[in-house]
């Protein structure tokens, strides 16, 4: 019997997924959850056939460079895959792969959730019941803004803005949106096409972010396009903390010019976000948990793991992107 391929595994991954890592393949698994430091990586890929990562894991070009020959993949937990220099990866000979589709749900929701809590400023209320300083009750009192009827605009309208906009069209919302490429009318089910996110941005009401963080989308939030927003509107980011310029954002949410934010993704996450945004009391802010439900996690490791089967058997992975 020939030996099983041995997998790195980064991360504490949901039981039911490590139950299938032991049954087809001999993991090195993490179970007290420690981060690994780049160094520990490579140091523990001598011994492994392929890395199963998330995105708390950075494969610079360096990275990729120093790891070991042995290693023939690196399987992504994740749809986003910034954290992998995919050229470096290629030019190493190396699959890279991720899990699209299982999180599209759970990262809709989330985004709805915040479109919610920001303009019912639920962030607000919440911290104002835990402190015991609510104190009266007035027709004037802790009223947001309605996002029934509105318009809906999403940048990077893939499997994620897709599901997010059927749930905002559930609020009557009218859906416009800015993709590299127009949708098949099916796909687009009514929405209107704007060719450059400047086009769309003026027909946002709410903003919802979706797109990948590329070099192209690094800071595409920036001063200069938050005023083309309308007065008062709402922006949502689950995608990626780069693809906001935070200094800008927080100039418009001071100054009024954006009525609130969700935010569930942020530059220098976890534990260095912009400190601007925790003085502020219009922003509605999570810890990246876009795709935290259990359902998702299973569906995100089994994802990644039926992607390895296909690589260890001499197949091309589903969702390779390198
Ligand atoms: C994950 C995400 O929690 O999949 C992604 O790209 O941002 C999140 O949903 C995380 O990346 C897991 O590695």
């Amino acid at each position: 019997m020939s030996a099983k391929p041995v997998i790195l595994v980064t991360r504490k991954l949901p039981d039911a997924v490590e139950a299938r890592l032991k049954r087809d393949f001999d993991p090195i698994l993490n179970p007290t959850d420690q981060l690994y430091s780049a160094d520990e990586l490579i140091e523990m890929s001598a011994k492994a056939d392929a890395i199963l990562p998330c995105h708390t894991e950075k494969f610079t070009a360096d990275v990729i460079a120093r790891l070991p020959d042995n290693i023939r993949a690196i399987a992504n937990f994740s749809v986003g895959y910034d954290h992998v220099d995919v050229d470096a990866a290629r030019k190493k000979g190396l699959i890279v792969t991720n899990t699209p589709d299982v999180l599209s749900d759970a990262t809709a929701e989330i985004a709805i959730l915040l479109m919610l809590g920001a303009a019912r400023r639920a962030s607000e209320g919440e911290r104002m019941v835990r402190a015991k300083q609510w104190k009266d009750w007035s027709p004037t009192f802790m009223v947001g803004t309605q996002v029934t009827g509105k318009r809906f605009g999403v940048i990077g309208m893939g499997r994620v803005g897709q599901v997010t906009a059927n749930l905002a069209r559930g609020f009557g919302m009218e859906i416009h949106y800015y993709n590299r490429k127009q949708l098949s009318a099916d796909l687009e089910c009514g929405a209107t096409y704007h060719a450059t996110v400047e086009d769309l941005l003026p027909h946002c009401d709410v903003l919802s972010i979706h797109c990948p963080a590329t070099p192209e989308t690094t800071g595409l939030l920036n001063a200069e396009r938050l005023a083309m927003l309308p007065n008062d509107a709402i922006v949502v980011n689950t995608a990626r903390g780069g693809v906001v310029n935070d200094d800008a954002l927080i100039d418009a949410l001071q100054s009024g010019k954006v009525y609130a934010a969700g935010l569930d993704v942020f530059n220098g996450e976890p534990d260095n976000i912009h400190k601007g945004y925790l003085q502020l009391e219009n922003v509605f802010l999570l810890p990246h948990i876009g795709s935290a439900t259990q359902e998702t996690r299973e569906g995100m490791g089994f994802r990644a793991l039926d992607n390895l089967d296909a690589i260890f058997a001499g197949r091309e992975p589903g969702d390779r992107v390198a």
